[in-house]
């Protein structure tokens, strides 16, 4: 039996459901590659990825930034959004232009039309790091969906549902694909198994994903 969403062969299907509301689109931020990666270059000049402390004192394995008007953190006194940079005191680098189109674009292809993000939190997996099933509720809005995009060493990605304990679908994400996940998705558990080791032919040896948000 074929593989409905490992499938990368010649004739696959670009979008793909993955639950109630959350839509992959295979590749679908591969046009904007280059002016992406450089986008991402300014941020992380002006914000550098840090890993951050949870509330319970642990180092998360996965580095962190962010831009846009307000950033998610965590440390000790727990998670939320912060208009500025815990870091340098500064405000977070401005979302870019090129970050909210993609994001509007492709909510719009997955059926959220309208879709106006307002912050952006990237992630850098390097090989062994790994998220541990979460759920995001730090937006005021959960009627507004997240966006996904994955870039680099390809991820698999757990999917599971609104209790803890539900049944995880096992999803790889790859360079280039966008997940938008909206409606009852919005609450669903999810994380990322630990990366596994690899060279991309243009970020090396590590996963970047950026998730955008309307936080405010
Ligand atoms: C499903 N990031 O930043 S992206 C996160 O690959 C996060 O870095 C993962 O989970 C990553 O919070 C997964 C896919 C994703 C993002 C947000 C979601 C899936 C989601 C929110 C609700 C449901
Ligand atoms: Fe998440």
């Amino acid at each position: 039996m074929q593989d409905l969403f490992g499938d990368d062969a010649a004739g696959a299907p670009r979008r793909v459901t993955l639950g109630p509301g959350a839509v992959l689109l295979r590749a679908r931020a591969l046009p904007d590659e280059r002016q992406l990666l450089a986008a991402i270059d300014e941020i992380v000049a002006a914000a550098p990825f840090r890993r951050m402390v949870t509330p319970g004192g642990f180092e998360m394995s996965v580095a962190m930034t962010n831009c846009g008007a307000a950033g998610w953190t965590t440390d000790r006194h727990g998670y939320r959004y912060t208009p500025l940079d815990p870091a340098s005191g500064q405000p977070w680098p401005p979302l870019p232009g090129l970050f909210w189109s993609l994001a509007r674009g492709a909510a719009a292809d997955a059926g959220y039309h309208g879709f106006a993000a307002d912050a952006c939190l990237l992630n850098r997996y390097e090989p062994g790091t790994r998220l541990s099933l979460h759920q995001d509720r730090n937006e005021r809005d959960f009627s507004q969906p997240i966006v996904s995009v994955s870039l680099g060493l390809p991820a698999m990605f757990l999917f599971g549902g609104n209790k803890r304990n539900d049944k995880t679908l096992r999803v790889p994400l790859r360079h280039g694909d966008i997940v938008v996940w909206g409606g009852p998705s919005r609450l669903f558990h999810h994380g990322v198994l630990a990366l596994k080791d690899g060279d991309h032919p243009t970020l090396g040896r590590q996963r970047l994903n950026l998730t955008l948000r309307k936080a405010l």
